[in-house]
């Protein structure tokens, strides 16, 4: 059987731990053959992104999406290190707790900035960075939640931002498509992991799936990272700004 992503580099941002959909997705990426690129945040995560990455014959590199500096320095470290990039995966959000505890109509304006800049600003930054390195075409895509489109309790300035995202995933496929860059989203059904955990209420949504997803269950994070290994390979040649759902089919219902 020949593998969908075979001598493809891809980079993937937003491995934190083993159970992070990032480390999920490069799993698969690396299943399939392409060369990986992990980025790590800070010090803290570097030794356990580094031990992660062995495992995947993996480079890795730090990069704090909020600064331009790194991700300037990320796309030097690139050039050098692969020279031509074919994929993206952003895997990264962040929102404050009292910001997704609180209800939205409280949301304070550094709450608000900060989960977009670190949510659906770095999007584009990291596009504006990749583009250039992706010389045959490539794929870029992110990770989005039902949240942006559906008022969903506790997620509050979270769905604001990836209503944002979602746009930028639009507007990016419009400007990129040209250079035979594609981007696009996966939308993924709530799945236990570090991030999910730190938030109020989420233990309920797990119970919720089994009863009323169209597949009465939930998602995991390896059938999340075949959908991303669909979008990086040339399977999606044809697909540009959507967002697809992996979801167990639990965004088409109504009630
Ligand atoms: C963040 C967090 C982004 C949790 C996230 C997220 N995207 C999806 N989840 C999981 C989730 C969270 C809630 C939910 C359903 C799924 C936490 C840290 C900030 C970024 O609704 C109950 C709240």
């Amino acid at each position: 059987m020949s593998r969908l992503l075979e001598g493809k580099n891809a980079l993937v941002l937003g491995v934190a731990n083993k159970w992070s959909l990032a480390y999920a997705i490069a799993e698969a990426f690396h299943r399939e053959g392409a060369r990986l690129f992990l980025t790590y945040q800070g010090e803290r995560q570097k030794a356990t992104v580094e031990e992660l990455a062995a495992a995947l014959q993996a480079r890795i590199f730090g990069c704090d999406v909020t600064s331009d500096e790194d991700i300037a320095r990320l796309g030097a470290e690139l050039n050098a290190a692969a020279g031509c990039l074919d994929a993206v995966v952003h895997s990264i959000a962040f929102a404050n707790r009292e910001d997704l505890a609180r209800p939205f109509v409280e949301t304070s304006r550094a709450g608000f900035l900060l989960a977009h800049d670190v949510s659906a600003y770095s999007l584009v930054a990291l596009a504006r960075m990749a583009a250039p390195l992706m010389r045959s075409g490539g794929s870029i895509t992110t990770l989005t939640y039902l949240g942006s489109i559906r008022v969903v309790s506790n997620y509050n300035v979270m769905g604001v931002a990836k209503a944002s995202l979602e746009a930028a995933v639009r507007y990016l496929a419009a400007d990129l498509g040209p250079r035979g860059i594609r981007v696009n989203a996966i939308s993924a059904g709530p799945i236990k992991t570090a991030s999910a955990r730190a938030v109020p209420g989420f233990s309920t949504m797990l119970e919720v799936m089994p009863q009323r997803a169209p597949l009465r269950r939930n998602v995991d994070p390896a059938e999340v990272a075949d959908v991303a290994v669909f979008l990086a390979s040339e399977l999606s040649r044809g697909v540009t700004g959507n967002v697809v759902f992996a979801d167990a089919g639990f965004h088409i219902l109504g009630l």
